[in-house]
């Protein structure tokens, strides 16, 4: 069943071609940041602030940091977790993710088992996603033991995403690693576009204006960006936050 929160995402897409995700990790910012954060994103027009780390696993810094946010934001916030500990009540929504090209059956389905039943205790929203792990990978690839996708193979990201589709997933993401050098190549993203039905995230790596627009361009429907809204803090953040997302709508326009 699709919730109010994966409609409204639907909605945005469907309104503005590819739209842009706000990500924060909880671990490397306190209550107070997280909200600044959120804030400058929700006026730039970022459409939702995901919320999650490789390595959390405070649940209670993970709560404040959320109702800090969901204090100063109207926009939803959507669990982005790296493990049962990345679980939380007060977000909107939760990316109910599956790590495709993990070795490790944990990051598949095993950690989805568990959580499972708190998500439904928690009344939390999960939206079905295919998660898959491309090039240097961050330490997401490390943590979720990935057999992460070469640069130079899209046909292999392609069918994992192809996959995810036909197993019901509802998004795809295509993760190059938080903070890593070289994000998705737009080649790669043209290909994934071009087999599946599905909406198409594209995350890692992403700090200009020209890469947003190329990875939209190339066929992202959502881009998220973390680092970038961690390393520049203060008043120059709504001035490169802006820049993104106008990066993603110049690209949008240019989307086949
Ligand atoms: C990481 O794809 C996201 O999971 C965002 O990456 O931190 O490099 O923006 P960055």
């Amino acid at each position: 069943m699709i919730g109010r929160v994966e409609e409204y995402i639907l909605e945005r897409i469907r309104k503005e071609g590819s739209i842009h995700m706000a990500l924060i990790d909880p671990e490397k910012v306190d209550s107070e940041s997280a909200s600044y954060i959120a804030g400058e994103a929700e006026r730039s027009d970022s459409s939702a602030i995901m919320i999650g780390g490789t390595t959390l696993a405070s649940v209670t810094h993970l709560d404040d940091v959320i109702r800090s946010i969901k204090d100063s934001v109207d926009i939803p916030v959507i669990l982005f977790p790296n493990n049962i500990t990345g679980i939380s009540r007060y977000a909107d929504a939760i990316w109910f993710m599956s790590l495709l090209n993990s070795f490790d059956p944990y990051f598949i389905v095993g950690a989805q088992i568990l959580g499972a039943p708190l998500i439904r205790v928690y009344g939390l929203e999960p939206i079905p996603l295919g998660y898959i792990i491309i090039g240097e990978g961050g330490s997401a690839g490390v943590i979720g033991k990935a057999c992460p996708i070469p640069y130079n193979k899209p046909e292999l990201a392609s069918a994992h995403a192809l996959a995810a589709q036909y197993l019901g997933m509802r998004f795809v993401y295509l993760e190059a690693g938080s903070g890593v050098k070289r994000p998705v190549p737009a080649e790669m993203i043209r290909m994934v576009r071009n087999v599946i039905d599905i909406p198409l995230i594209v995350g890692g790596g992403i700090k200009t204006r020209e890469q947003a627009k190329a990875a939209a361009s190339a066929g992202a429907d959502i881009i998220v960006t973390g680092t970038l809204l961690e390393e520049i803090g203060g008043e120059k953040l709504k001035g490169r936050l802006s820049e993104i997302i106008e990066g993603i709508r110049e690209g949008a326009s240019l989307k086949a």
